[in-house]
């Protein structure tokens, strides 16, 4: 069944991989399954066709024969059940590297964004410089007891699993900062999934439409 994502047609950070169809490539290479990229400008994304698709006119969607989905937790989580290569065989095991997807979008991401949002948009308010504060400690909380849990490990949970996908997709946006080098031993986290070659191959299929130029090898 021939696979479609939906991405931008050209990302706001011009290839550096944190726009989200990143972590559905990224997966759907760990998997070995070809896919098909629809790119979508800004307004074509709030038009009904799109909305049909993404109730929220956001990219990624994904398409697999009747199934439609939205949200990337959603999808990397459909991709690990349905393809071999993302999840543990047994149970117990599974559903703890699920656990780690959900924290990596629910616990993790929310102050990554709350801390990218502050400085990008927010820091010719008023009240940006007094808020800055609370927004780091928000970030480092949650950063400091990952950090604790990684440890030395490679990955969070034994063999790399999906979990890892979403936990080292969503640190990436940490790094354009240089704040993910506060933890090393998550930065180094970070370098190990970035060195896959499955994202190797993610990001640059990403990068290619953003400058252009199609991947090499
Ligand atoms: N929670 C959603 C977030 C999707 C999202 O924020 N997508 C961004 C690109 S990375 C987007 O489409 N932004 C444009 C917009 O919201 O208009 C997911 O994980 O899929």
């Amino acid at each position: 069944m021939p696979i479609t994502i939906t991405a931008f047609e050209r990302s706001p950070d011009g290839g550096k991989g944190l726009a989200r169809d990143t972590r559905v490539r990224w997966a759907l290479e760990e998997v070995g399954q070809p896919y098909e990229v629809r790119l979508l400008s800004f307004g074509a994304m709030k038009e009904p066709a799109h909305l049909e698709l993404h109730p929220f006119g956001q990219i990624p969607t994904y398409e697999e024969g009747d199934l439609a989905l939205f949200e990337t937790g959603a999808i990397v989580l459909h991709i690990a059940q349905r393809y071999a290569g993302l999840l543990p065989a047994d149970d117990n095991a599974r559903a703890r590297a699920i656990a780690w997807m959900f924290a990596a979008v629910n616990t993790v991401e929310p102050p990554i964004l709350e801390f990218q949002n502050a400085k990008l948009f927010e820091r010719d308010k008023s009240w940006s410089e007094e808020r800055l504060p609370l927004v780091l400690d928000r970030l480092r909380k949650p950063l400091d007891r990952l950090a604790a849990r990684l440890g030395s490990a490679d990955w969070l949970e034994g063999a790399f699993s999906a979990g890892d996908l979403m936990m080292v997709s969503v640190l990436l946006r940490l790094k354009p900062s240089g704040f993910i080098n506060e933890f090393p031993n998550l930065a180094a986290y970070l370098a190990r999934g970035e060195a896959r070659p499955a994202y190797q191959r993610a990001f640059a299929a990403q990068l290619a439409i953003n400058t252009g130029t199609p991947p090499s090898g």
